[in-house]
Order: C-alpha cells, then structure tokens, then sequence
C-alpha cells in the first residue's frame, strides 16, 4: 500500500494534453528530480491545485517535454496521498518516456483502477461511489450519466449509511441484553425492535424497487433485430440509428455478420444489433451468419422480430417465432407503405406468440415515433433517471447484497416472533449489517475489490 504509484490517465494517442500521475509517498520527491520550474522552485513548495510551469527533464540534462505540473497534498487529493500530475503533449512517445522516467525514479506502474482503489481504501470514497467513478467514464446516455453522478456525489451511500445506521443501533442493543442481562440497562421491547427492522426493511425494498432502472442504464439493454431474409431488417436498424449504417439491397441474405450500435431513447442505452436474416441455407457465409443470428437472439435482452406485411407469413417466420418464444419481444409488421397481406390483428395468434406490436414503414420512415415508444416501453414505463438525486444502484453485485440483506432482515423478525435467543437474532442480524457493508464497502472481500477495480483502466 505504501508504494508509489505512476500511470498515464489520458488515453493514449496523440491529442493536445496527455497526462502522467504519480500518487504515494515519493510523488514529490520524484517531481523533485524530474522537473525544472524556471524559478527553480521545488515541487514540495508549489501551492496545492495550481499548475506550474517548467520542462520534465531526464538525468543527462535534456528536455523531454515543455509541461505544466500540479502538485496535490495527500489531504485533498483524489487518492488521499500526495499526488503530481505532469500535464504534457499527447503523443505515444512523450508519454511513454515521462512514464520510464517516473519508474526510473522508484515508482511502479499502477494496476487497472488503482488510484481510485487508494481513494476507497484511504477512505476519501466508499465503494458504491468507487463504482459510480467507473459508470461515469462508461455512461452510455445523459440519463446514465445522471444516474452515475448521483452514485458519487453519494446518494445511495448516505441511504445505506442510514440503514446500516439503524440496524447497529438495534445490535447495540440485543448484544447490551445478552452481554448484561442482569445490568439495569433500558429493556428495549420486542415490538420496538420489529418496528424498526420494519422500517429498514422497506427503506431497502424502496430501493430495490429501481433496482432494474438503474442496472439498466448503467448496463443498457441488447437489443437483436431478427426475421427472415429481406424483411427490412437493415433498414429498420439504419432508421433507428438515423445514419446509414448497415448495408440494404433488395437481395435476400445480403446482412452476413452482426453489425452493433448503441442508441438512446429517452436515456436508456440499446445495443442494437443487426443480424442476418434466418433461413434454410446452403451458403457457408451466409451460414455461419445464421448461426450468428441465433447466438444473438439467445443473448438478448429484447428481440424486435421483422414481419414483411407485404408477403404471406413463411414458414421462416413460423419459425424464428417458435425460437423466440418466452423471451421478451417487440413484433414489427414493416413494408406497411405497400399493399398488405399480414393482419395485425391475427399476426401474434398466426405466430403463437404474445407480444405488442407496431406496423411501420423503414422506408418512408411512417410510425418511427410510435416504434421508439414501443421499445421504450417495452423496458421501461414512466420518467427515466430524471434527476441525479434519485438513489439507483447500478449493478447485480449492489442488488444481490441488498436483497440477502432483506432476506436476513425477514429472518430477523420471525426469530423474534418465535421469540428465539438473542443469540440466534444477532446472527441474522449480523448478516443484514454485513451485506448492506458490502456495498459501502466496509464488509467487502478482496475478492469483491479485485474483481470491482480490475475493471477500471489503468491510470484511474
Ligand atoms: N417498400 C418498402 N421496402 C422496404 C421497407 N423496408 C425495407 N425495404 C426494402 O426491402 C429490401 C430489404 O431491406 P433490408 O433492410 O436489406 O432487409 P434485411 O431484412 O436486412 O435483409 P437481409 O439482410 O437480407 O436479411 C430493400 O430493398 C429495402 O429497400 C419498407 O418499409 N417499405
Ligand atoms: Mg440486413
């Protein structure tokens, strides 16, 4: 824990600025020996948070780079450890030889999320807001973003804080009764305890309530456009992405391979994923795009099956249907500017299938604002992520703790029904806190923490 670390924290490439950190006890001294401000001013002397100007230079005197540098004392920085930021021009080789330097010096590259997992273990963060970090860098819509930034800015933390708060409280308690049972402490009666026990129950289902909203737009949804060949698959994807992405002609089999993009309607990321039209093939392309098509179906989230209105129901469709049966799915009756052969109104029994259904035209783009509602809709009803205050959890890890912390808390309370010892509460007990602990971080696994942070890029 107590070593140096150093990593580039801007993607690597050429741009206008790229950065090198370095966080740990020898920051300074190494920015000591690497920088010359033209004051000759020491790093250790620079004011905190202000950038100062000078050259990164390399032990037989040449200058590598003309930079800025910033000093950040351990008590307000990121890490909570003295850290130097050495803003430079971006390019692979400047970066990379400020970096060499910096190791040179006593200093190691940093892991994947490192400096962040420094923020969390020194206490500047806690672990749900360690996450939030990743979930900005990865937010797919504004609503996403929104959701994250609520995460740090320590919405869901303060609430947990809060339950955990009560639930100790009630510890203290059960543990002052089985630890004295003779002293004259205040008796706490059993219905005070199950009232309070309630009480954190249903503040952790009100938030397991939006649970699915925020695992969504961290996560977003897949999305797989499927059909037979020529039903107007490309088409409809080009439309919803509003760029012509994939490649339409009138020849059946003409999408081989997936194509993927991601959307956003009304703020929840779709990872719409094109595939190729299913039939009976003897083409070794076409294929194993098939089979493509197949694996994408089985992965998704959402399935938006393409019916050609204009041609008689196939025994493709019947098919593709009969695959997708059970799943969640949106059917869409295209090619509706032409003269008609499907009925809406029987299609879904004709299929066997229970779905919602929209009839649209890609080509003359008729009904696009009722298709977007209806995917919509099909993930999510009411307001998204509407402001950054709401408490969202956003991923199965967080959801998984919170509902075996309900669960324990169930436990919890019929133990106290049956009137079991305080022993035997304290345990169901225990296991509530820890779970809650989990997500705040305090009772988390370095298993939990490894396969958190490795997540991360280097240099966050
Ligand atoms: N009239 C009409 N033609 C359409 C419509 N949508 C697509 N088409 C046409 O149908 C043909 C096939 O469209 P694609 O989007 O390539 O169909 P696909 O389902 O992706 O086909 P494959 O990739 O071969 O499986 C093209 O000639 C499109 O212009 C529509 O709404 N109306
Ligand atoms: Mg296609």
């Amino acid at each position: 824990m107590n070593n140096t670390i150093t990593a580039i924290s801007t993607p690597l490439g050429e741009g206008g600025i790229g950065i090198v950190r370095i966080s740990g006890k020898r920051a300074f001294l190494v920015a000591d020996k690497i920088f010359r401000s033209p004051q000759e001013k020491k790093p250790f002397r620079f004011e905190s948070h202000k950038l100062h100007y000078g050259h990164i230079i390399e032990s037989r005197g040449r200058i590598i780079d003309e930079v800025l540098l910033s000093v950040m004392f351990a008590s307000q920085s990121y890490t909570r450890e003295d850290t130097v930021e050495i803003n430079c021009h971006s390019g692979i080789v400047v970066l990379k030889k400020i970096l060499d330097l910096v190791i040179e010096n006593g200093v190691r590259l940093a892991e994947p999320g490192e400096f962040t997992k420094r923020a969390f273990l020194n206490g500047r963060i806690d672990l749900s807001q360690a996450e939030a970090v990743l979930s900005i860098i990865q937010a797919k819509t504004e609503a996403g973003l929104r959701a994250a930034v609520g995460q740090l800015e320590g919405h869901l933390s303060l609430k947990i804080r809060e339950i955990r708060e009560s639930l100790l409280d009630i510890r203290t308690q059960i543990e002052a009764e089985i630890d004295f049972p003779e002293e004259d402490i205040p008796f706490v009666s059993p219905e005070e305890i199950l009232r309070k026990t309630e009480k954190a129950k249903a503040k952790i289902e009100k938030i397991l309530e939006k649970a699915e909203q925020g695992i969504i737009l961290r996560k977003g949804i897949l999305t797989a456009i499927c059909g037979k060949p020529n039903v107007g698959k490309s088409s409809i994807f080009n439309v919803l992405l509003k760029k012509d992405r994939a490649i339409v002609t009138p020849v059946p089999g003409t999408t081989r391979d997936t194509v993927e993009e991601i959307i956003d309607l009304k703020g929840i990321p779709f990872c719409l994923v094109d595939t190729a039209g299913i039939r009976e093939s003897e083409g070794v392309v076409e294929k194993e795009g098939i089979i493509r098509s197949q694996n994408s179906l089985k992965k998704a989230d959402l399935i938006l099956f393409i019916i050609d209105g204009s041609t008689d129901i196939a025994k493709e469709d019947k098919q593709i249907a009969k695959e997708i049966k059970g799943k969640k799915l949106l059917v869409i009756i295209n090619k509706i500017d032409l003269p008609q052969k499907v009925s809406p109104r029987k299609l879904c029994q004709d299929l066997d299938l229970e779905a919602e259904l929209v009839s649209i035209s890609a080509t003359e783009e008729r009904n696009l604002p009722l298709l977007d509602k209806a995917i919509t809709n099909s993930v999510w009803q009411g307001e998204v992520c509407s402001s950054a205050s709401e408490v969202l959890i956003s991923n199965l890890r967080q959801k998984g703790s919170l509902i075996k912390a309900k669960q324990a808390l169930i436990n919890f309370k019929q133990g106290i029904e049956k009137k079991l010892s305080e022993e035997f509460l304290a345990v169901d007990l225990k296991e509530a806190i820890d779970c809650l602990g989990e997500i705040s971080g305090e009772t988390a696994s370095d298993d939990i923490l490894e396969r958190i942070f490795s997540r991360f890029c280097i240099g966050k």
